[in-house]
């Protein structure tokens, strides 16, 4: 099973800037317990500061990986783009945000992205990711269930 992570603007700052928001693990050291965790899924990793490598990434594997988990930084809140990119493909995607989005400024109150994602995690720390890996390794299961 293929899960592409997908991170977007300055989350490569990860575990070096604002550790009061966004805690002081490096997404690296996620990856590596993910990989630990759940041995049975291929993980591929990418971050990008740039919207349209984002959305090339999503078209890359939208329709021959098991899912996406998708943490959009910024974007989430004003990119239209990003949202038809995710609609325009067959892969479930789940978005995640680290920190409690809703707990802070307005402007990050609202995701466009989250209407074509099939759930949203946010204010569980890296937990978050690693939660929507859960979920989309279950209903991988469930699929297969259903069709064997
Ligand atoms: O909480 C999240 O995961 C966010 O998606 C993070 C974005 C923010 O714009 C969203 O509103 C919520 C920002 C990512 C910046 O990440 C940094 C990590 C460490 C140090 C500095 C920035």
């Amino acid at each position: 099973m293929k899960i592409l992570i997908l991170n977007g603007p300055n989350l490569n700052l990860l575990g070096i800037r604002q550790p009061e928001i966004y805690g002081t693990d490096t997404f690296e050291s996620l990856l590596d317990k993910m990989k630990q965790i759940f041995p049975s899924v291929e993980f591929d990793y990418y971050q990008s500061n740039v919207e349209g490598e984002l959305i090339n990434k999503i078209h890359e594997v939208g329709f021959s990986y098991d899912g996406i988990v998708i943490n959009a930084g910024g974007y989430s809140h004003t990119s239209v783009a990003i949202h038809d990119a995710l609609a325009s493909v067959t892969t479930p995607a789940i978005e995640v945000h680290i920190s409690n989005i809703y707990a802070r400024e307005e402007y990050r109150r609202h995701s466009l992205l989250s209407d074509v994602c099939m759930g949203v995690i946010c204010g569980l720390g890296l937990d978050g990711y690693i939660y929507a890996v859960k979920s989309l390794v279950n209903k991988k299961e469930k699929n297969n269930i259903l069709t064997q």
